[in-house]
C-alpha cells in the first residue's frame, strides 16, 4: 500500500523529531510524542512478539501526555520547562522511588535511553551492506544502549523478539518510503535531527544530574 493510502510512511514519523528543535535549542514535547507514537504504530506492525515493549512504550508516552494535558500544562511545554519546574517543586525521586507518581523527568529519561537505540538501530540499518540482517543490527544497537539498564529477562525477551524481523531490504520497505535506495537517503536526511534532539536531551538531564534517575 503506497503512503497516502492508509499506510503511514517513517518519513513523517521521523519529520515529527524535525521539528521538536526550537529556535532556543529547546526540546518541544508536544513533536517529542508524536514522533514516540508514530514509532509505536510502526512497531506494532511488526507483529504480536513485539507488544511487552509497545505496551512499556505506550505507557510512558501515556504518562507523559497526561503532563502535557493536565494542570501544570504550560510547564510541560518544552522538556527545559518540565526540568525546571519538576526540580523546583521537588518533584523528582532522585534516590530512590517513592509512592508519588512517575515524574516526567524519569520517564522521559525512560524513552531518552529509547532513542539512541533508535539512533544506533536507524544509521546501522542506513550503512549495512544490502545482505546485513536486521536482526544482529537491531541486537548490536541494543546492547550498546538499552540492554545496560534492562534486567535479564528483558533481554533475553528483547534478543528473542529481534530474531523475528525481517530481512534489510524487506524491512527498508515496511518503512513505506519507496525504494530501499530512497529509505537509505531518508535515514541520512532524518537521523541528524534525532541526534541533535538526543545531544539536547543529553546534555540537558547532564547538567542537572538526572541520567541514573530510578
Ligand atoms: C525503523 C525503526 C522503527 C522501529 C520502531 C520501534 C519503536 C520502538 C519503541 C521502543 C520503546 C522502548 C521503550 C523502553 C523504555 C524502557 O527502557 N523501559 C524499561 C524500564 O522502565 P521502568 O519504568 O521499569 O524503569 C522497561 O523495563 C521495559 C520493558 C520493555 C522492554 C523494552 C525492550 C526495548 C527494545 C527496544 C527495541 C524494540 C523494537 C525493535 C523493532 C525494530
Amino acid at each position: 500500500m503506497a503512503a497516502g493510502q492508509g499506510a503511514f510512511s517513517l518519513r513523517e514519523v521521523l519529520a515529527a523529531f524535525q521539528t521538536c528543535v526550537t529556535e532556543r535549542r529547546e526540546v518541544l514535547l508536544g513533536p517529542y510524542l508524536s514522533g514516540w507514537r508514530g514509532l509505536i504504530r510502526f512497531l506494532h506492525s511488526l507483529g504480536a512478539i513485539f507488544s511487552f515493549v509497545s505496551k512499556d512504550a505506550v505507557a510512558k508516552v501515556q504518562i507523559m501526555e497526561n503532563y502535557c494535558r493536565g494542570e501544570q500544562r504550560e510547564k510541560y511545554v518544552s522538556l527545559q520547562s518540565m526540568v525546571e519546574y519538576e526540580l523546583a517543586n521537588g518533584l523528582v525521586d532522585i534516590q530512590k522511588r517513592s509512592g508519588r507518581p512517575d515524574s516526567g523527568c524519569r520517564t522521559v529519561l525512560r524513552l531518552h535511553r529509547a532513542l539512541r537505540w533508535l539512533q544506533l538501530f536507524l544509521e546501522g540499518l542506513r550503512t549495512g551492506r544490502e545482505d546485513s540482517r536486521t536482526s544482529v543490527i537491531c541486537t548490536d544497537s541494543y546492547n550498546a544502549s538499552l540492554a545496560t539498564y534492562h534486567p535479564w529477562v528483558v533481554r533475553k525477551a528483547a534478543t528473542v523478539a529481534f530474531c523475528t524481523l525481517p530481512s534489510r531490504n524487506a524491512f527498508l520497505e515496511i518503512m513505506n518510503v519507496g525504494t530501499t535506495e530512497e529509505a537509505v537517503t531518508m535515514l541520512g536526511e532524518a537521523l541528524p535531527y534525532i541526534c541533535d534532539v538526543y545531544g539536547i536531551t543529553q546534555e540537558l538531564f547532564a547538567r542537572h544530574k538526572l541520567l541514573d534517575l530510578p
